[in-house]
């Protein structure tokens, strides 16, 4: 067994006036519970620091640089790398990147028992759109204030195992959970920010919302026999209502752990990686089942090219 104690350490709101500050507190508080609980690891969600900034309109992008880390750590973040390190705890969190050379990014890292930051992953699928659209209920700008990331899906030795991460959108897309497979990860960590109504579907509401979300996170963990550890910023921020639902996924596609607020709340959950080895040596052993040949379009393609009409 290669068991980890891992923590779904969910966040609910963050309004737009509340300061780093005050969030790292609350995600002190959070590591605290979750020490208390022997984790040895514990996940915190997309964009953590913050609100949800890409629901605001801001007509000159430069003013939207207040939402971005310029270090990680920085003077607003250290003191919850110093936690981690008093607790031995390993961590993984979301937050918006601004580079040395000015480039914007989605990012999470995973920070080592030692508080050393020790991998980063930039998210590929963004969201949204890019310019003000007045026809939605409520903007999503991830494609105004980010860059796709320029990372790909890499994997790393970490803890006890192999570790992968992405986040929120990338989660519906099975070429994530596979290039992470192909890595032969055991446990894929994100973090979301998942509004309750679809914005331009106003009869799309949370229980569909959730549906999408456990369908994808669950046929992802399975089809590549890795634990999926996912974890929400939830609540309404500012009017905006998201939905928690944070859930662990074992290898099997099976939740096993699943919050059941939309505020902070820690729920914490063993996790054997061994439990992975049964589908990557039986059903899902890729390299006596896949065939490439057939698999062209998937990297050769982008949009959908349909069969020339008969007549
Ligand atoms: N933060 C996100 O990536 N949210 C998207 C919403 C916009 C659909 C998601 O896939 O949950």
């Amino acid at each position: 067994m290669r068991n980890i104690s891992v923590a779904m350490g969910q966040l609910g709101a963050i309004q737009k006036a509340d300061s780093r500050q005050a969030v790292i507190a609350r995600m002190i508080v959070l590591m605290d519970q979750a020490k208390a609980q022997g984790a040895d690891f514990i996940v915190y969600p997309e964009l953590a620091l913050t609100t949800f900034f890409p629901r605001w309109y801001h007509a000159d992008i430069a003013d939207a640089d207040i939402w971005f880390e310029r270090e990680m750590p920085g003077p607003a973040t250290q003191p919850l790398f110093e936690r981690a390190k008093i607790h031995q705890m390993a961590m993984s969190f979301g937050y918006a990147e601004i580079t040395p050379d000015g480039h914007h990014f989605n990012t999470s890292i995973l920070v080592d028992k030692q508080g050393r930051v020790t991998a980063k992953y930039r998210k590929v699928h963004l969201p949204g759109h890019s310019e003000f659209d007045p026809e939605r209920a409520h903007q999503h700008l991830e494609k105004r204030y980010f860059e796709p990331g320029d990372l790909g899906f890499p994997v790393w030795r970490f803890l006890d195992g192999i570790f992968g991460m992405c986040i929120c959108n990338d989660r519906r897309w099975p070429e994530t959970y596979r290039e992470m497979g192909l890595q032969g990860v055991e446990m894929i960590t994100l973090g979301f920010n998942t509004p309750s109504v679809n914005s331009q579907k106003p009869d799309e509401g949370p229980e569909q919302r959730i549906f999408h979300h456990k369908l994808s996170l669950q046929a992802g963990a399975y089809q590549n026999s890795t634990w999926v550890v996912a974890v929400a910023k939830a609540g309404v921020e500012d009017g905006h209502p998201m939905f928690g639902c944070s859930v662990i996924v074992d290898p099997d596609g099976q939740i096993v752990a699943e919050t059941r607020t939309e505020e902070d709340e820690v729920i914490v959950h063993v996790c054997d990686l061994d439990r992975t080895r049964f589908g990557k040596e039986t059903i899902f052993d890729f390299k006596r089942h896949r065939r490439i040949e057939h698999y062209g379009r998937i990297t050769a393609q982008v949009g959908v090219i349909l069969p020339l009409e008969t007549s």
